[in-house]
C-alpha cells in the first residue's frame, strides 16, 4: 500500500475546536518567537532595553511560550484520542476560553502591571518586587495562570473520564493490567496509552501548582500568610517539570499516529511500548528535584532521586518511538512528504535534547551548570526541535490538501538547522558559563548571543514561509 492509495490520507476532518486551538498557538507561536530573537539581540547588545522590560519580556515568552506548548499539544492529542473515546467537546471550548481568559490576565499583569517575576513565579519574589510591581500586578499574573490551570483540568477530566468509559480505568487506559496479565492486546491504541499517563500525571501536576498559586495569592494581601520556600519551590517544580514534559507527550500521538499513514505500516502497541510509558508515568514525576539539586537544605534521598531518575526518565518512552519511528521508516519506500518529515525531525530534535538534559541531571555537572544558559540550551532543543515540529507536521497534514502537501523538504531542513544554531548558541554559552537570566551581557559574552539572534532569526523565518506555503497549498489544490 503507498501513501497515495491511502484513503485515511485524503482529507482528515478537523474538529473546528481543534483547528482554533492550532491557529491560536502558531499565531502566539510566532509573535512570541520574535520576542526569544529580541531577547537575544538585547542580550547581543544589538538594542538596548531597560531591565525591568527585559524581564517583563522574559515572563511573557516563557509563561507564554509554555502555555502556547501546552495548548498546541491538547489540540494533537485530542484530535486523535476523538478517533478512539467519546470526548465531549464542551469540556475542550471551556479549557480554550479559560485559556485566552488566563492569558488576557496575563498579559495585562505584564505590560500594563509591569510584572516581570518569571513564569516560575518563584515564592516569594511575587510579593518581592522591590517596587517593580504591584501585588495587584503579581496577583493578576497569578489568577491568569489560574485560570489556564483550571481550563486544563477540566480538560484532562474530560479525557479521563472518556478513558474509564472505554477501558474501565485510567490505569487500564495505560496498560497497567495487560502488563501485569502479560496478555498484550496489539489493538489497543497507542494513543489511548499516552493521554492515560498525561491525564494521570498532569492532573497531579497541575493540583499542585494550584496550591501554591493559590497560597501565593493569599499571601499578596495577607502577608503574615505563609508557606515554607523549600515546599513551595517543590510545589512549583514538580508542577512546572510535569506540564511543560507532558506537551511533548500529547504532541508524540502525532507521529503514532500519522507516520503509519506515511509509511503505510501499523504502529501496534508492544510489551516494551507498554512498560515504557508505565516507567515515564511514575519517572517524569518523582524526577522533578533535578531542579533542585542546588538546595542543599533539600533531603540528599529526593536529591538522589532526581540525579539517578533524571537517567531514566524520558529515555524509555523515547527509545520505544525513537526506534518505533525508524522501524517505520527504515526501506518502507514512501515519497517523504513536508508532514513526515516534520514529524521525522521532531524526533531528532527531541532526541538531540535530552542529552544536555541528562548532562545537567548530574550532580557534580549541575552545581557548575545549573544557572547558566546550558538549561535554556537543553529544554529549546526539545521544544523548538521537538514539540513545535510535532505541530508543524499534524497542521500540514490535517490542513493541506493531499496533493497539496508539498514534498520539498527544504523548509523542515533550514528549520531544523536554525534549532540547532539556537540551541548551541545556548549551549555553547553555558558552558562558557554565561548566566541564564540575566539582562545584560558581558562584551565577552555577546558572540554566543549574536549567533543566536541569527540562527533564532532563521527559525522564525522558517515559520512564517511554512504559514505563507501552507495557505498556498490550500489555495491552489
Ligand atoms: C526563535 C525561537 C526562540 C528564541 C530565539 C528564544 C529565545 C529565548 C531567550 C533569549 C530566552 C532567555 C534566556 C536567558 O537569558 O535566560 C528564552 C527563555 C525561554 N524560552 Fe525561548 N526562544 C525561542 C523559542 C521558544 C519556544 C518555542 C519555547 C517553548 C515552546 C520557548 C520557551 C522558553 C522558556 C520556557 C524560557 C525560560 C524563561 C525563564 O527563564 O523564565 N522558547 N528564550
Ligand atoms: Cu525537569
Amino acid at each position: 500500500m503507498t501513501h497515495i492509495e491511502n484513503p485515511a490520507l485524503d482529507r482528515p476532518s478537523v474538529h473546528p475546536g481543534v483547528r482554533l486551538y492550532l491557529i491560536t498557538s502558531l499565531v502566539l507561536l510566532v509573535v512570541l518567537m520574535m520576542a526569544g530573537v529580541l531577547m537575544r539581540a538585547i542580550q547581543a547588545g544589538w538594542l538596548a532595553l531597560d531591565a525591568p522590560h527585559f524581564y517583563q519580556l522574559m515572563t511573557l515568552h516563557g509563561a507564554g511560550m509554555v502555555g502556547i506548548a501546552g495548548l498546541a499539544g491538547a489540540a494533537l492529542v485530542w484530535h486523535f484520542l476523538s478517533q478512539h473515546v467519546e470526548l465531549d467537546a464542551r469540556f475542550m471550548w471551556a479549557n480554550l476560553a479559560l485559556f485566552v481568559a488566563g492569558v488576557l490576565t496575563v498579559v495585562g499583569s505584564i505590560l500594563i502591571g509591569g510584572y516581570g517575576g518569571g513564569w516560575t513565579f518563584l515564592w516569594p519574589l511575587p510579593a518581592k518586587s522591590m517596587g517593580l510591581w504591584s501585588a495587584h500586578a503579581a496577583a493578576a499574573f497569578v489568577v491568569g495562570l489560574l485560570l489556564i490551570g483550571v481550563g486544563f483540568l477540566l480538560f484532562n477530566l474530560d479525557m479521563g473520564l472518556a478513558i474509564t468509559r472505554r477501558c474501565g480505568s485510567v490505569l487500564k487506559g495505560l496498560g497497567v493490567d495487560q502488563l501485569i496479565s502479560g496478555r498484550i492486546d496489539p489493538s489497543h491504541p497507542t494513543t489511548v496509552v499516552a493521554a492515560s499517563m498525561v491525564v494521570i500525571v498532569n492532573t497531579l501536576g497541575i493540583l499542585s501548582g494550584a496550591v501554591v498559586l493559590v497560597v501565593t495569592l493569599v499571601n499578596l494581601y495577607v502577608p503574615e500568610f505563609e508557606i515554607s520556600a523549600l515546599l513551595a519551590k517543590n510545589l512549583i517544580y514538580f508542577f512546572g517539570h510535569v506540564f511543560i514534559n507532558a506537551t511533548i507527550y500529547m504532541a508524540v500521538t502525532a507521529v503514532y499516529e500519522l507516520l503509519p499513514l506515511y509509511t503505510g505500516r501499523p504502529w501496534k502497541v508492544s510489551r516494551p511500548f507498554l512498560a515504557a510509558w508505565a516507567a515515564a508515568t511514575l519517572f517524569v514525576m518523582a524526577v522533578y528535584p533535578h531542579h533542585l539539586l542546588l538546595d542543599s537544605v533539600m533531603p540528599s534521598g529526593l536529591i538522589v532521586l532526581g540525579q539517578v531518575l533524571s537517567y531514566l526518565s524520558g529515555i524509555p518512552v523515547l527509545l520505544v518511538t525513537g526506534w518505533g519511528a525508524l522501524t517505520l521508516v527504515h526501506r518502507c519506500g514512501m515519497r517523504w512528504k513536508a508532514p513526515a518529515a516534520w514529524l521525522f525531525l521532531a524526533m531528532l530534535g527531541w532526541s538531540l535534547g535530552v542529552v544536555p538534559a541528562v548532562v545537567d541531571g548530574t550532580l557534580r555537572v549541575n552545581q557548575v551548570m545549573h544557572n547558566t544558559l546550558w538549561v535554556p540550551g537543553h529544554f529549546h532543543l526539545y521544544l523548538v526541535g521537538g514539540v513545535v515540529p510535532m505541530v508543524l507536521g499534524f497542521a500540514a497534514h490535517m490542513f493541506a490538501r493531499p496533493q497539496g502537501r508539498a514534498s520539498s523538504l527544504t523548509l523542515p531542513v533550514v528549520y531544523g538547522l536554525g534549532t540547532l544554531g539556537l540551541g548551541v548558541s545556548f549551549l555553547a554559552a553555558g558552558w562558557a558559563s554565561v548566566p541564564r537570566r540575566w539582562a545584560e551581557h558581558a562584551p565577552a559574552w555577546q558572540g554566543f548571543d549574536a549567533w543566536g539572534v541569527l540562527a533564532g532569526g532563521l527559525v522564525v523565518l522558517a515559520v512564517l514561509a511554512w504559514v505563507v506555503g501552507l495557505q498556498r497549498q490550500r489555495q491552489t489544490a
